[in-house]
């Protein structure tokens, strides 16, 4: 799937571009049901907020099976090497839960600042893309955009190992404030189905949710095969070190998993 020359200068001018229901409903019911399966699990890569519910599960697409065909899914692999202009690998994986009632914040941060500071990524040449598994509401802890701040480049940061239970190296007020003003705030919503597309240096962040509505979001990261870490500090299955260039699957792969499992029941 390639991106029209619209796309592409949306995505480099704002730093972020909105797919809407790129996946269908059959692939995204697979998908959601297959993440509150994983919530349920004890495992590492299952972290907690405070509350106890799910925060993030990292590296589904280990042990996982439709995870697994996700993370390889040309609808989401093609658009990112286009941008890149060169294959690439997996840098990170995590599907974010942001639980009904419960689902906690996430600080303003970039995340080039986290990927840099510990795991020794030379250039921002990766990418965070997102599939909603749930409706993303301006109610429900919709991802926050500062656009434009992109072009900010790499900004002061503090380690906040504090406020969550995931730590992030945040921007401060001051900061925020003054990009905002330049940009402004967009907090782009959709269906189930729908891909994110933003820059590493892009502001973000994310409100609590206290609606009864989860708001479920798959996160893949995807990192230039040429700008593979070279320092990494975090745990495997935070940060990967396969930086072999990804293959992408069938398009049609969910849907064989999904009709594969309805006929198995
Ligand atoms: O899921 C969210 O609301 C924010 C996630 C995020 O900013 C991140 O994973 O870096």
């Amino acid at each position: 799937m390639k991106l029209t020359k619209e796309q592409l200068d949306q995505f480099h001018t704002e730093g972020w571009l909105l797919l809407p229901e790129l996946f269908t409903a059959e692939e995204v019911d697979l998908l959601r049901r297959e993440a509150i399966a994983i919530y349920e699990q004890q495992r590492p890569e299952v972290w907690r907020e405070k509350s106890g519910a799910p925060r993030t599960a990292f590296a589904a697409h280990k042990y996982n099976e439709a995870f697994r065909l996700l993370g390889a899914h040309p609808r989401m692999i093609e658009p990112v090497e286009q941008v890149f202009g060169e294959k690439v690998y997996l840098h990170q994986y995590k599907i974010n839960a942001k639980s009904a009632f419960t689902g906690e914040v996430w600080q303003w941060h970039q995340d080039y600042g986290t990927w840099k500071r510990d795991d020794g990524m030379p250039e921002p040449r990766a990418m965070n893309i997102s599939i909603f598994l749930d409706e993303v509401m301006p109610i429900n802890g919709p991802l926050m955009l500062v656009p434009r701040s992109h072009n900010a480049g790499d900004l002061k940061a503090s380690h906040d190992l504090e406020t969550t239970s995931y730590p992030l190296w945040t921007l401060d007020e001051e900061t925020v404030s003054r990009l905002v003003k330049e940009g402004g705030i967009v907090a782009p919503t959709g269906k189930a189905g729908s891909m994110l597309m933003f820059h590493g240096n892009l502001v973000h962040g994310s409100a609590g949710n206290i609606t009864p509505y989860p708001r479920k979001i798959v996160y893949l990261t995807l990192n230039a095969v040429s700008n593979y870490i070279r320092k990494p500090t975090r745990a495997e299955f935070i940060a990967h070190q396969d930086f072999a260039p990804i293959e992408p699957v069938d398009d049609d792969a969910l849907i064989r998993l999904a009709r594969a499992q309805r006929q198995a029941a």
